[in-house]
């Protein structure tokens, strides 16, 4: 666990909590959810990583946007600081408490508002699980247009406000594309309505996409207004073996070209992923003969018809084996086995986690350089640590992992600031998807320049002056007090 205060000062314009406070809290939430209970409060203070914790003394249960809009007008009349926090699976120490910030988790707001099945439009409140949400889509014969492997406890709140990527963005793009509108509460208490259900809407400036991706920096979204794609009844996945980076890249040219709309996720690992996922994870078997084969390509498509679909992909998979640029593999024959190959994949962050401490850096890059990072990296470290690559190859996110027994000053210093530099250098970024948080908020300028950062820090200014909302995090800490 890092002391976080060791990274930063507590801002001292904040006040302390105080009796009348939690008595203000209970007037409007009810007893029930002003949570003191100290196990709570360790998870709610700990991030899923176990990497940062807090030491806040008080969680929130909001039930409505009502109470978040009481809850942040007194806070703000108060100066007392506030983490915003869904599943708190957010992999950059942004969704825990730096200090002793109050939380306020949306869990109980869960509701789904409405649902049409004409235009595939979901409105629902933030606090929604992304599964579950999946579930009740599924039953209207439609799907979410984001997966990732934390949908069991992840919300759609969080999935908005850090701008999750994921699985299937190759397919249906970012959520900047699919949310068509929000409603968000400000520091002060005010009520944003950006609730559209438009697809078209160009009246000024589109304030919605702040909130995407803001990491609870400048409100707390309440509602999502998201446009869902259909379900299609033809999915295959196929789990191949390639020889070299190059080949996997190659595959995915090819892939885009001669499958190209039934494309639905594309996605890589190397053989030290696989490794650590049949080391460290029960009930995973590696569906190719093992030792074989320096990297893997999990292939979905997703189609409407599963005969043409299939002879489209065995054609594609046929040709790409007899060019050498798939050494191997194989096509799941039923449900089963296609949750089998993706929970290899979907893995990989539970296994490295069971490995030991490990050091995340979550990359956009250009594709025909992302795994000579790897490859560096691996040099560099030599037998101190194992490194690791895999991600979204389809989106050009790498995924590069340092998997060591325990933290390693001595380690760090190899990897940082080198990684940032090697991406910022290749025009990266430090940031694909996973957003800034703490870990990265000194880090922004990597990747972006003095100017943007100082009209970042003042429309932060503009919409939260005080700074209450998920202080130290985003930013540089210089633009925070
Ligand atoms: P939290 O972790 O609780 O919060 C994340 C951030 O959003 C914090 O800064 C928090 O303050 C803020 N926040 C949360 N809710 C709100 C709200 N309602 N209003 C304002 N701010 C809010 N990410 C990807 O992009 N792609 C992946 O494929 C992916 N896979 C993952 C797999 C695993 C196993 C894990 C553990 C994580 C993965 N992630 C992935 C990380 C990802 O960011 C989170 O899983 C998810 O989007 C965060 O949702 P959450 O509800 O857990 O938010
Ligand atoms: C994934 O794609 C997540 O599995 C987690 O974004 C990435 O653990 C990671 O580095
Ligand atoms: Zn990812």
């Amino acid at each position: 666990i890092t002391s976080l205060s060791s990274v930063v000062q507590r801002n001292p314009s904040f006040s302390r909590l105080n009796s009348d406070d939690i008595e203000f809290f209970r007037s409007i939430l009810g007893e029930k959810n002003v949570v003191q209970d100290e196990d709570r409060l360790l998870d709610a203070n700990t991030d899923w990583l176990r990497k940062y914790r807090g030491s806040s003394k008080l969680l929130l249960q909001p039930r409505s946007t009502e109470e978040v809009s009481q809850i942040l007008k007194y806070c703000n009349s108060r100066d007392l600081p506030v983490v915003p926090q869904g599943g708190n699976t957010g992999l950059v120490g942004g969704s825990v408490p730096v200090f002793d910030e109050v939380i306020i988790n949306l869990r109980l707001m869960n509701d789904i508002v409405s649902f049409d099945k004409v235009s595939g439009i979901l409105v629902c409140e933030a606090g929604g699980i992304l599964e579950n949400l999946s579930s009740f889509l599924d039953n209207q014969g439609f799907i979410m247009p984001l997966d990732l492997g934390a949908k069991g406890s992840c919300q759609i709140g969080g999935n908005v406000s850090t701008n999750a990527g994921g699985l299937r963005l190759v397919r249906y793009g970012s959520l900047h594309g699919s949310v068509l509108g929000l409603e968000v509460v400000l520091a002060d208490g005010r009520v944003l309505d950006m609730l559209g259900t438009l697809r078209k809407d160009n009246t000024g400036y589109d304030l919605k996409h702040l909130f995407i991706g803001s990491e609870g920096t400048l409100g707390i979204i309440t509602k999502i207004s998201i446009l869902t794609p259909p379900k299609l009844p033809a999915i295959n996945v196929a789990f191949l073996g390639c020889k070299d980076y190059s080949s996997c890249q190659k595959l995915l040219v090819d892939a885009k070209r001669k499958l190209g709309e039934i494309l639905s996720a594309f996605e890589f690992l190397d053989n030290m992923s696989m490794d650590l996922v049949l080391n460290h994870l029960e009930g995973i078997r590696n569906p190719l003969p093992p030792t074989m084969h320096n990297f893997y390509v999990l292939l979905e498509t997703t189609g409407t018809d599963e005969s043409y679909d299939k002879e489209k992909l065995e054609a594609f998979l046929l040709r790409s084996m007899e060019g050498g640029l798939v050494s191997d593999g194989v096509l799941a024959q039923d449900i089963n086995q296609i949750s089998s190959f993706w929970q290899i994949r979907e893995g990989i962050p539970e296994a490295l986690m069971k490995a030991g401490a490990v050091y995340k850096y979550d990359l956009s890059l250009p594709v025909e350089k992302m795994y000579d990072l790897v490859e560096e990296m691996r040099t560099r470290l030599g037998n101190s640590a194992k490194v690791i690559g895999y991600g979204h190859l389809g989106d050009g996110n790498l995924h590069l992992n340092i998997s060591t027994p325990q933290y390693d000053d001595a380690v760090f210093a190899q990897i940082e600031p080198f990684v940032y530099e090697w991406t910022s250098n290749h025009r990266g970024s430090i940031s694909a998807e996973h957003g800034l948080g703490l870990m990265k908020a000194n880090k922004i300028t990597y990747s972006k320049s003095p100017e943007i950062v100082q009209i970042m820090g003042s429309i932060k200014k503009l919409l939260d002056p005080r700074g209450i909302l998920n202080p130290y995090k985003v930013l540089p800490h210089s633009l925070h007090s």
